[in-house]
């Protein structure tokens, strides 16, 4: 089998198929990576999300058998909207992130993966592949990194010349021994905008990421947000963007190459208060199609209600009583304590008084108590 044209081949279908970058690497032990998992682990930075046993991700000997290369593949994502609406005053709206406009990316990748796979099978019989995005063992953007998609960026993310880091990742192990591409060089330089950027502090040092302090995380949590956090959130309902808007090789980077990727405004910029009661069968019909619903409804009502409070606003207060009052669940009931304590007013006071006396959860009663002298 003459591997270079097969790999010249690849190349050519990948771009027919709407694969926006391909990168070849080897499929050795990802040794440095092995380190760096670890000292994350030690420091309490991870987020929960990642595989838990670091052997099986830094080794892709240990999930497929004789591997010898990893196809890496990127499509890019639009960063702004076509068409957009606009929040006003007793219509206020939230945010999804960039990664979660459009249809689900998982879906989409794995499509152009399964895609590739069918194509090499074609012309390698005996070929045997495991592709993956975001869920596998492997850290897709070591591999990405690897395989010359693009740098690893101080705000951690991998970083294209062709599309800045708007781009979704993934990629196939397969028993085919491609000749590897190279890293690329990384760009950062001095620059240390979106250390500066980031609300949070989340980025410790270039390249370092404290998931626990990362608002893209802790929109993704179901328990009760800590009240630093909820100071931060402004009307992020899903993810943040925040380090990557302010970095300059972003600027510009708007692609619009995959149909499928389109935001609908009115789905990525919601309005706020609807969705405090929305029921399970609405959200699945409205949200279930979009990376960014892959937790449920709970966190994103949660930050529904954090949004209310952040644009102060008034003319929600009887939504946000109500959910204090009639919600099942202590989350949604505190943060509604929290926000209408925010907001202000006597109406809110006499509802948080109101509240105290009915509620019988002792971590949503600290939260009216909290709310009640707040306002004193
Ligand atoms: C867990 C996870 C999260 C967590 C933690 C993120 C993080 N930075 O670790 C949370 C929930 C916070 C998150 C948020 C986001 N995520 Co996420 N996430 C993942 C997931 C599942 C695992 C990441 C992981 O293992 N991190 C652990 C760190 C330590 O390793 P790593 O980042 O994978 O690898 C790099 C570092 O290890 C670094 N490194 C290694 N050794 C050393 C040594 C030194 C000294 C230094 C400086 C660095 C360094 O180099 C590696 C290559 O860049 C991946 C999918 C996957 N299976 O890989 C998606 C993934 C990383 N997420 C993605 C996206 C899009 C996001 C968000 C942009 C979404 C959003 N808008 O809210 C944010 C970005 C936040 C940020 N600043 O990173 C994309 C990234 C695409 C890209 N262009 O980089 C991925 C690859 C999903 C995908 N398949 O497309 N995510
Ligand atoms: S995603 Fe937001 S909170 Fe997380 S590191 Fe980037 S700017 Fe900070
Ligand atoms: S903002 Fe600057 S330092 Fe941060 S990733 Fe972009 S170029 Fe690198």
């Amino acid at each position: 089998m003459n591997y270079r044209l097969l790999k010249q081949e690849i190349i050519e279908y990948s771009r027919e198929i709407g694969i926006d970058k391909i990168g070849f690497a080897s499929a050795a032990p990802f040794t440095e990576l092995k380190d760096r998992l670890l000292r994350q682990q030690e420091l309490g930075y991870q987020s929960g999300f990642e595989e838990k046993d670091i052997n099986k991700r830094v080794d892709p000997s240990l999930i497929f058998d004789e591997p010898r290369s990893i196809i890496a593949i990127a499509l890019a994502y639009p960063s702004k909207m076509k068409e957009t609406v606009k929040g006003r005053k007793g219509e206020r709206r939230g945010i999804f992130c960039r990664a979660s406009w459009g249809e689900d990316y998982h879906t989409i990748l794995r499509d152009r993966l399964g895609k590739l796979e069918a194509f090499i099978a074609a012309k390698v019989p005996d070929a045997r592949f495991r592709s993956m995005v975001d869920t596998g063992e492997l850290s897709d953007r070591a591999v990405a990194e690897r395989a010359g998609i693009g740098w690893s960026g101080k705000n951690s993310s991998i970083i294209t010349p062709e599309f800045g880091s708007y781009v979704y990742l993934g990629e196939m192990i397969t028993n085919l021994p491609f000749e590897p591409d190279h890293p690329i060089e990384n760009r950062c330089g001095t620059c240390t905008k979106c250390l500066d950027a980031c609300p949070t502090g989340a980025l410790v040092q270039g390249g370092q990421l404290n998931s626990k302090r990362c608002i893209a995380f802790l929109t993704q949590t179901k328990d009760f947000m800590p009240v630093e956090f909820r100071e931060k959130l402004g009307n992020r309902l899903y993810g943040c963007d925040t380090c990557q808007t302010v970095c300059p090789e972003n600027k510009g980077m708007n692609f619009h190459l995959h149909e499928e990727m389109e935001p609908e405004p009115e789905t990525v910029k919601p309005l706020l208060e609807p969705l405090l009661q929305m029921g399970n069968k609405e959200f699945k019909q409205r949200f279930g199609y979009m990376s960014g619903s892959w937790r449920g409804k709970k966190p994103i009502q949660r930050n529904a209600i954090i949004a209310l409070a952040h644009f102060k606003e008034e003319e929600a207060l009887p939504s946000l009583i109500d959910v204090l009052h009639n919600d099942v669940r202590p989350v949604l009931r505190g943060t509604a304590a929290w926000a209408i304590a925010k907001i202000g007013g006597e109406k809110a006071r006499q509802a948080l008084v109101l509240a105290i006396s009915e509620e019988k959860d002792m971590e949503v009663k600290e939260e009216i108590e909290r709310g009640i002298s707040s306002m004193k």
